[in-house]
């Protein structure tokens, strides 16, 4: 079948937002919220396992945190938690704190001159998504995407296939028509369970990760001159992802 849409998620896969972004928000709300939790670069890594913020947050009291007392209304603090994580974390987009990663902005680029089909599939909240588009890519950019699913849309998160499920059938489309892009074991665990050729662009938290069954590993999509490092699976023809790659790999 014919190469129709690329698929992405966002969270470590258009730009590196989880140590600088995220993990900074959550601290943020914390703090705002007169609690002493500080979520370090290293025990972020371990909080990672568990996808979406407020069940990473009930992940952190449940297996980091055993002193903590839970309050009687502890499921309202987390959604009260989350929404501040959201906001401080929004405010950090806004002032263009996260750059987009290698090669994505020209990937997209060349997939819409291509006439490809462009869209999310992330546990991220949506005005996280729509934030990111707007303030490192393009202003304009949200409305290159068919479909964002995002966030709560479903109720099991990745590794569940279900976001991807979503996508697709929004899309209209069979798995084979697409290709997907994560960072992350979790992220793959999703896109396979739902039967779409995945290639992973790794970073410093995913990096050691397993990524069995990727169509290919790579350290970025690269650059026209800034050729990415294929660790597993087929190596970009010039260096660099491109539409005429994708469409032969298919
Ligand atoms: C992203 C996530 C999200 C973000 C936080 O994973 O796990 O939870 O870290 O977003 P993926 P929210 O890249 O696999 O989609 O706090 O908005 O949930
Ligand atoms: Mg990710």
């Amino acid at each position: 079948m014919a190469l129709e849409a690329l698929v992405f998620d966002v969270d470590g896969t258009l730009a590196d937002t989880e140590r600088d972004g995220h993990r900074v928000a959550f601290n943020d709300a914390f703090r705002e919220f007169g609690l002493d939790w500080d979520w370090d670069v290293a025990l972020y890594e371990k909080l990672l396992a568990v996808t979406g913020g407020k069940e990473r947050i009930r992940f952190y009291v449940d297996s980091f945190n055993p002193d903590y007392i839970k309050p009687v209304d502890f499921d309202d603090l987390v959604v009260a938690l989350h929404k501040a994580k959201t906001r401080h974390y929004t405010e950090l987009l806004a002032k263009g704190a996260i750059p987009m990663r290698p090669g994505v902005a020209r990937l997209l680029q060349e997939a819409r001159d291509a006439g490809l089909r462009l869209a999310i599939a992330t546990t991220t909240t949506p005005e996280n998504v729509t934030a990111l588009l707007e303030h490192s890519l393009d202003k304009d950019a949200v409305n290159w995407f068919e479909v964002i699913a995002a966030g709560d849309i479903v109720p099991a998160k990745k590794p569940a296939p279900d976001i991807y499920h979503y996508a697709l059938e929004k899309m209209n489309l069979q798995p084979e028509q697409c290709i997907a892009f994560e960072d992350s074991e979790n992220g793959i665990r999703s896109s396979l369970g739902a039967k779409l050729p995945t290639i992973v662009t790794i970073n410093d938290y995913t990096r050691n990760h397993a990524f069995d069954g990727a169509m290919s590993v790579l350290s970025d999509l690269g650059e026209p001159g800034q050729p990415a490092q294929t660790i597993a699976g087929k190596a970009p023809s010039q260096g660099h992802i491109s539409v005429a790659d994708l469409k032969h790999w298919v």
